[in-house]
């Protein structure tokens, strides 16, 4: 039997603390609740969800470097890496698989050195400040993506 199409959903440094601290900010979700829905998600149409949350800079390169040619796509919560951080930047473009970068909250109505993103130039789509929902927003394009089943162009 053919293994199910994956779509890797990775997380940046301190999104495992998502529900527990700054919930006026990140809301009461967790990580796991988000993995949930995320794997509900895709199920239906056949996918697997390979979902990540690291901490480090180096194991975020290297998920992507070990996801590069097997992933459909990327669903990409780089946190704080996002803004800083040149090597994710140069992971990302080796990606040929469309990848979707997603922010919990309105990084534009944030501080500044949030308005700036390494990941967003190589990105096909940037879901911001819709909370977790945001996660299944990008799922899904990625599998109407990968399905062609829906006008996807932008
Ligand atoms: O809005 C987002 O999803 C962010 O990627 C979250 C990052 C932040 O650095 C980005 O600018 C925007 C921070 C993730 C930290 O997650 C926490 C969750 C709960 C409590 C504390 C931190």
């Amino acid at each position: 039997m053919n293994a199910r199409p994956t779509i890797a959903v990775l997380n940046g440094p301190n999104l495992a603390l998502l529900g527990r601290r700054e919930p006026h900010l990140y809301g009461t979700a967790t990580l796991a609740d988000i993995e949930r829905s995320c794997r509900r998600t895709a199920d239906g149409p056949g996918f697997d969800i390979d979902f990540r949350q690291t901490n480090h800079e180096g194991t975020l390169v290297d998920q992507i470097h070990e996801l590069r040619d097997s992933a459909v796509g990327f669903v990409i919560n780089a946190a704080a890496y996002t803004h800083t951080s040149v090597a994710l930047h140069d992971a990302l473009a080796t990606v040929t698989a469309p990848i979707v970068e997603v922010h919990l909250t309105n990084v534009h109505a944030r501080e500044a050195f949030r308005h700036r993103s390494f990941v967003a130039p190589v990105a096909k789509a940037v879901i911001a400040g819709c909370g977790p929902e945001g996660y299944t927003f990008a799922v899904r394009h990625l599998i109407a993506l990968a399905t062609d089943t829906e006008e996807t162009a932008p």
